[in-house]
């Protein structure tokens, strides 16, 4: 029981509790009300962070951004796969000559890597890489460039060499390691380059050449002559150190640069499923606040409009752009690889004869009236002979001379090197019958 002094203090209490309550009730009122006071003069008002790394909202909700609940990015497309124009708004409505040029220049390349993959099989040839089941993003992507437009490749881009101009001769003596070839014997067949083609010579450890685009772009973009450069790459060569810091290079220095990724399913035998847990590499976009897009790179007319409008952002802002073209790579990896150890023949199956870019750009033309069998097969029949013909003359050509380890590089040659001539030309004295030396040029 309570005294009535007792009682009067509890109900003082209650009284000051009371109080207490309204007074945090009013203190809780007046911030929302200052609060919302703000709000209504400013929307910036809700407090932003004012770190230098990152300026964004404040939250109470702990959250993770969690990629995997998020939905994967779009792939843009034109065509369905019978060739037809989904939403005739998106059709680039190229001419008719245009796009049977572009369709020969699909089935040269298909007619290349048959002629090519069988000289290698009879060794004719060391090595050789096809492009079967990428021509669509290869030519696609080749067509929009201007010969100013600078590329570096990986080394299955061969079409997009062969759409600037690169002759079959030059192919071939390529391939040949001859003594016409510019390279003079010193790089694995496929390593192509042209000067003339503002096309740089291929590198074979990956991702060499993403770097290097960042800073042609920026050299590109400093020259400021709206040309901008073009960076091939395999969805593999994302996964090396230089492709990140081609990324943070080319968006850090607001560098013209696309970076086109061929997502063609593989590293060699590695799935990409194996290669990352992102959302390709489109996603990466967001991560170093590049632009990307993904197409269907079995779709030419997809990777077509993609790479004319990455063209435009590129040069016309001086940005860089992510294209990341899906497709598949039919063929082995290399001559070096079989793929029917880690792949089923179903697989490559469905995308050989349901999913092809050759045969969805030729249904298209067969629907506009461009195109019939009679021409196919007359095309086919030149194709094949145009490059026999460019191979026969290859196989001719003497190789290059053996002095030729030793030229391009320095001016004077070293002591070292030196050294090396002279022990060389030792073993070649003694064991010289044991060479085709006789199929080399003499200088
Ligand atoms: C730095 C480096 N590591 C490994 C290799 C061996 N290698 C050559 S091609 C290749 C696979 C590359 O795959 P991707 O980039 O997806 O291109 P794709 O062959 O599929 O066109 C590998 C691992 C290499 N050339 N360079
Ligand atoms: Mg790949």
């Amino acid at each position: 029981m309570l005294s009535a002094a007792g009682s009067r203090l509890a109900r003082t209490n209650v009284l000051h509790n009371n109080t207490l309550l309204k007074c945090s009730a009013t203190q809780t009122w007046l911030r929302t009300c200052r609060q919302s006071r703000c709000m209504s003069t400013s929307t910036t008002e809700k407090e932003r962070t004012r770190f230098p790394g990152a300026i964004a909202n404040y939250t109470q909700e702990l959250k993770f951004k969690v990629p995997k609940n998020e939905e994967p990015i779009e792939t843009y497309r034109v065509m369905n796969k019978k060739g037809e124009v989904i939403n005739p708004e998106c059709d680039p409505n190229l001419p008719e000559e245009k796009v049977v040029h572009m369709y020969k220049t699909m089935v040269q390349l298909q007619a290349m890597d048959n002629v090519l993959f069988e000289a290698q099989r009879q060794g004719r040839v060391s090595f050789y890489m096809t492009s079967y089941g990428e021509e669509g993003t290869q030519i696609g992507s080749a067509a929009p460039l201007l010969p100013g437009d600078v590329v570096y490749g990986q080394y299955r881009e061969a079409g997009v060499l062969m759409y600037r101009g690169f002759t079959l001769d030059e192919f071939m003596n390529q391939c040949y390691s001859n003594a016409l070839e510019q390279g003079k014997g010193r790089q694995m067949p496929v390593h192509y380059g042209s000067k003339k083609l503002n096309f740089q010579t291929i590198s074979s450890p990956l991702a060499t050449q993403m770097p290097q685009a960042a800073g042609a772009a920026y050299a590109l973009k400093r020259k400021g002559e709206g040309h901008c450069v073009v960076c091939y790459f395999g969805d593999g060569a994302a996964s090396e150190g230089d492709a990140h810091a081609a990324f943070n290079f080319a968006a850090t220095l607001d560098c013209p640069v696309i970076m086109f990724c061929r997502n063609n399913g593989f590293a060699i035998s590695t799935p990409t499923n194996e290669q990352y847990r992102g959302d390709g590499i489109a996603s990466r976009g967001s991560g170093y606040g590049i632009d990307a897009i993904r197409v269907d790179g079995n779709d030419i007319f997809a990777v077509y409009n993609a790479m004319t409008a990455a063209r435009k952002k590129a040069v016309e802002n001086n940005q860089p752009v992510i294209i990341e073209s899906m497709t598949y790579r039919i063929g082995h990896h290399s001559t070096s690889d079989d793929s029917s150890a880690y792949r089923s023949i179903q697989e490559v199956n469905y995308w050989d004869k349901e999913d092809h870019p050759v045969s969805r750009l030729r249904m298209y033309m067969t629907n506009k009236g461009w195109w019939d069998t009679e021409k196919d097969d007359e095309l086919k029949k030149t194709s094949r002979k145009n490059i026999l013909a460019a191979f026969g003359k290859a196989e001719k050509v003497a190789k290059p001379s053996i002095d030729h380890l030793w030229t391009d590089v320095y001016d004077e040659i070293p002591e070292s090197l030196k050294r090396q001539q002279e022990e060389l030309k030792e073993h070649l004295e003694k064991y010289g019958r044991e060479y085709a030396l006789e199929d080399h040029e003499k200088l």
